[in-house]
């Protein structure tokens, strides 16, 4: 036992008005009403100390100091190991025990502590009843990232936050770092939130670089310290996006090529002034040759080259380089159907897998396109063996609804990260994210309720709880975030509100996709701002997302045979089941081929009727959320009902809409009566 104590860190209290997401008070009722030993010490075991004080100031319980813990027992200790790490818990991992009436967390690092400390209370209750054989947790992914794609200064085209739904953003305002007392208190809580979902890392700003951000790695670091600072009691670390082309437009070089010996030199010199601000920073996120942003292309290197360079600069401090696969062709010729957006990604990298260095890590769009509602997963996850590999998903909804429609994502991320590319023998996605982690777009920003919706908190959510297990089941999940957010226990009528919850997010993606873009052909949105059905709004452009319907038939043939070669990206049991439309999932069949309005479905509906039935059930499961969510006004916060009922509103309209939109455009292209006589207008 140590003989020094802790010293309690005051847990951030939410500004007024601030929805208090899954940290309400009364879950820490449990923990709170508890006589607790806390040994160790360091700011984590500090911060763990301060939640158990908080807990106990509000429910009545106690913190004991080793010394006074001798005479009385204590009902929960929360024990830091102090000879090395003998049950192999490593830098996150914990131990929970339950015998002899004693609760005991141990873990052999601190952020393993503040793990175990909130994993108690999930439990609630439930960890002081009875006996409770030992368990160990570790998280299967170290690296566990929100990417915030705010801007300092107000966009002219893309606001503050790109595809921000949920406000301004959290760091940010009026183009400096947030600096007063309660904004930074407001950080401190976002911190707390992520911490106890799981999250160890983030970046502060947009993967788009522009001026005003490229010098917060240089002259303006500070403030990206100020927010580290904010962060670093709940574990943590923060990540800058960099420009590529930095050492021209902060150094003034006259290249940035990525072989050049004073461009290495100055992201070495520069990297260093990174860390002297910021310790434990995280490394650089790099959008490089991608819709616009500088790379290595421009001096005829290879990404493989560019990320090595800046790998090179962050391996003294032992961080990591993330470099986005996100690369293809924006101002392709829309007419010439053998360009492939969706190939893109897999011809620039999979022939340089091996090429990375061992700290440099593929961040990759989990699929080959852009956060659709369905997309198959990325081939590239599957054929990089010799590369570090990130996945990346999207919490903000720029395609889901943009957090004006609930769309309760966990099932989308969870069917990617258990896909299996090489088939059921080989591994999951989620095993083949551990040299690089899991990384999210965020959805959250100022908004009082966080993420705009108060339901999308659950995306929020979920991104860190699948992030430590990706095989987990979307379900416990949701239910944990319920339980946490809700504390229906603590309500009249605790079954109506599960329940209710329930309905309307467990099936909520795919009410979103029955009355948007039918059988994975995607998009179909209004350009530019991307809500809202456009179907032909990308369809003569050159961002490369078409559906090609005509008179005959609609879908993208990406087959090997006659299409444009994409399912030849796959491993073998893939590549030959999405290969001919008689194998391919129905679910992604517009995706992969072009067929005739008549073609018969695996369901036994033909397309054509199959999109008017899912517009038309879409529309009414969305209805009939908006029923179920009315009738829970009375079970929860008025505030958080009202916002989500203001939403509601909004999403039948433009399911509506969407429906209407998507159904006549198909009536009229394909001239086939609805078979159940529905008006199509
Ligand atoms: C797209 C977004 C765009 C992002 C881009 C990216 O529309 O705003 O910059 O992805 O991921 O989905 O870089």
């Amino acid at each position: 036992m140590t003989a020094s104590a802790s010293v309690p860190v005051s847990v951030p209290a939410l500004p007024d008005g601030v929805d208090p997401a899954w940290l309400p008070p009364e879950v820490f009722r449990a923990l709170g009403s508890r006589r607790t030993l806390i040994s160790g010490t360091g700011p984590l075991v500090d911060t763990v100390h301060g939640e158990v004080a908080d807990a106990c100031a509000r429910f009545g319980g106690e913190v004991v100091t080793a010394a006074r813990a001798q005479g009385a027992p204590c009902d929960l200790e929360l024990e830091l190991e102090e000879d090395g790490d003998p049950d192999g818990l490593g830098d996150e991992g914990f131990a929970l025990v339950r015998a002899d009436g004693v609760t005991r967390v141990t873990a052999a690092r601190q952020a393993g502590l503040l793990y175990g400390l909130f994993h108690l209370v999930r439990l609630g209750e439930a960890a002081f009843q009875g006996e409770l054989a030992r368990e160990t947790h570790r998280p299967a992914l170290a690296l566990r990232m929100l990417n915030h794609w705010d801007n300092v200064a107000v966009h002219p085209v893309m606001g503050q936050v790109e595809r921000g739904y949920s406000g301004g953003s959290l760091f940010w305002r009026d183009g400096l770092a947030r600096g007063s007392r309660d904004e930074l208190e407001r950080v401190r809580c976002y911190g707390r939130l992520l911490a106890a979902s799981g999250i160890n890392a983030i970046t502060v700003n947009n993967v788009n670089v522009h001026e005003t951000e490229a010098h917060l790695l240089t002259d303006r670091v500070g403030e990206v310290a100020a927010i580290a600072d904010a962060l670093r009691p709940y574990g943590i670390r923060t990540h800058l996006c960099v420009s590529f082309a930095s050492p021209v437009v902060l150094g003034g070089l006259p290249t940035a090529d990525p072989l050049d010996e004073a461009v290495a030199g100055w992201w070495a010199e520069t990297t260093r002034q990174v860390y002297a601000a910021i310790p434990d920073f995280g490394g650089y996120v790099v959008k490089a040759d991608s819709e616009g942003q500088p790379g290595p292309f421009t001096y005829g290197r290879s990404h493989a080259d560019g990320a090595n360079m800046l790998a090179a600069a962050l391996a003294p401090y032992g961080a990591t380089v993330h470099w986005r696969a996100f690369v293809y062709n924006h101002r392709q010729d829309w007419r010439d159907r053998s360009v492939d957006r969706a190939c893109a990604a897999y011809d620039h990298f999979a022939p340089q897998d091996g090429e990375f260095a061992p700290n440099a890590v593929l961040q990759v769009k989990h699929g080959p396109m852009d956060f659709q509602t369905r997309e198959p997963v990325s081939p590239v996850i599957g054929a990089m063996p010799n590369t570090r590999l990130a996945v990346e998903i999207q919490a903000t909804q720029e395609y889901t609804g943009q957090q004006r429609h609930a769309c309760w994502l966990g099932p989308m991320w969870s069917d990617a990260l258990r896909f299996r590319p090489e088939g059921d023998e080989g591994p999951g996605v989620g095993d083949l994210a551990r040299g690089g982690g899991l990384v999210a777009v965020s959805n959250a920003g100022d908004d009082p309720f966080w993420t705009g919706h108060p339901l999308a908190q659950a995306n929020l959510y979920a991104v860190g709880r699948l992030a430590w297990q990706p095989d987990a089941d979307p379900r416990a999940v949701l239910r944990e975030w319920i339980e946490l957010s809700f504390t229906p226990d603590r309500t009249a009528d605790p079954a109506r509100l599960r329940d209710g919850l329930w309905a309307v997010l467990d099936g909520s993606w795919r009410t979103y996709e029955k009355y948007t873009a039918p059988l994975g052909v995607g998009f179909m949105v209004q350009p530019g701002h991307h809500y809202g059905p456009s179907v032909d709004g990308y369809e003569y452009s050159p961002w490369g997302t078409y559906h090609f319907a005509d008179r005959d038939g609609v879908g993208v043939d990406r087959s090997r045979a006659t299409g444009t070669g994409f399912a030849g990206q796959y491993a073998k049991p893939w590549a030959e089941l999405y290969e001919s439309p008689s194998t391919c999932p129905d679910e992604l069949l517009l995706f992969f081929h072009h067929v005739p309005y008549g073609h018969v479905l695996h369901s036994g509906e033909t397309v054509i009727q199959h999109i008017y039935d899912t517009h038309f059930e879409g529309v009414q499961e969305a209805e009939e959320a908006g029923r179920v969510w009315a009738g829970l006004a009375d079970l929860m916060n008025p505030a958080r009902h009202a916002r989500a009922a203001e939403r509601y509103e909004e999403q039948l309209r433009s399911a509506r809409e969407w429906r209407d939109h998507i159904n006549t455009y198909f009536f009229r292209k394909s001239g086939i009566p609805d078979a159940r006589g529905r008006r199509i207008y």
